[in-house]
């Protein structure tokens, strides 16, 4: 039996927040977005979500969890609208058992009512797995997010096992290239050939592009190179609490 002490009560102990990491364009160094990032500091300590994720999808807590996401978020963008901060995006890791949440649509409808945000500025993060799901049920969802005018985009695109034909049946706005992919550039030649392959891809299909976990010179220059321009990572800024993520938006304009 999969536990995680603390797991089911850390929502009402206060012990959950969220991080923001920016996204810049890195020709003109303005921020285009920002990807939301769930942090769970117990006792002190954050416990890092690749260990807490997987055991919350398991458990069924992610639909708290998640939910609590979504709500910060649209918080958040209402917040950044009514206070004159133009933030282009922002990105919310969805799990598959959210998307498959039977109110989801209805929860987001009410947050809409509530917070009255330009829908075109959320964007959902699905993972290839979902996206790979070979069902219509997936494909109504999708839909559906699609009518509420949220973007959608794919984390970690090419490190799943998945078939490419979902990029053609769902209308998917964004490819996330995988930090795995970016950490290998400078190395190794088959990296760069199959990432410069997804820019030339996400470009031809009509698809925004950001490349994660981009820490170095050589990297930027060739993403750059090969057509991506929009970046994530520690070259820029790591992930931080709102206020610090306020305080570096306002000395980048
Ligand atoms: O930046 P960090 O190491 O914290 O994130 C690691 C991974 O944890 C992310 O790539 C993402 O897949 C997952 N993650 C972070 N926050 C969330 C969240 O709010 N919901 C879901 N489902 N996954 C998240
Ligand atoms: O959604 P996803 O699993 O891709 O979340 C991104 C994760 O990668 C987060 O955990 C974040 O803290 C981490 N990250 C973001 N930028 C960098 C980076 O430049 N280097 C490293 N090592 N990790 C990063
Ligand atoms: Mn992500
Ligand atoms: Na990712």
């Amino acid at each position: 039996k999969l536990l995680m002490e603390g797991l089911d009560t850390a929502l009402e102990k206060g012990e959950i927040s969220l991080y923001l990491q920016p996204q810049v364009d890195a020709s003109t160094k303005a921020i285009i977005g920002a990807e939301a990032l769930m942090r769970w500091q117990r006792d002190g300590v954050f416990i890092p979500p690749s260990q807490f994720i997987p055991i919350a999808e398991e458990t069924g807590h992610i639909h708290d969890l998640g939910r609590w996401m979504i709500h910060e978020t649209f918080q958040l963008m209402y917040a950044f609208e009514q206070g004159d901060i133009d933030l282009p995006k922002l990105s919310v890791n969805l799990s598959v058992r959210q998307l498959f949440d039977e109110h989801l649509i209805e929860y987001l409808t009410t947050l809409f009512e509530r917070f009255p945000i330009e829908p075109g500025r959320l964007n959902f993060e699905l993972t290839e797995t979902v996206a790979a799901h070979q069902s219509d049920r997936v494909l109504t969802r999708i839909l559906e997010l699609k009518a509420l005018g949220i973007k959608l985009s794919i984390d970690d695109f090419g490190t799943g096992y998945s078939s490419l034909a979902y990029l053609v049946r769902y209308p998917i706005d964004e490819l996330k290239i995988p930090r795995e992919f970016t950490m290998q550039l400078e190395e190794n030649r088959e990296y760069q050939t199959v990432t410069a392959t997804i820019v030339a891809m996400a470009r031809q299909l009509g698809m925004a592009l950001v490349a994660e976990g981009v820490e170095t010179e050589y990297q930027e220059n060739f993403l750059r190179k090969i057509g991506c321009d929009s970046m994530q990572g520690y070259r820029y800024a790591k992930p931080m609490p709102l206020d610090e993520f306020v305080i570096y938006y306002m000395k980048q304009t």
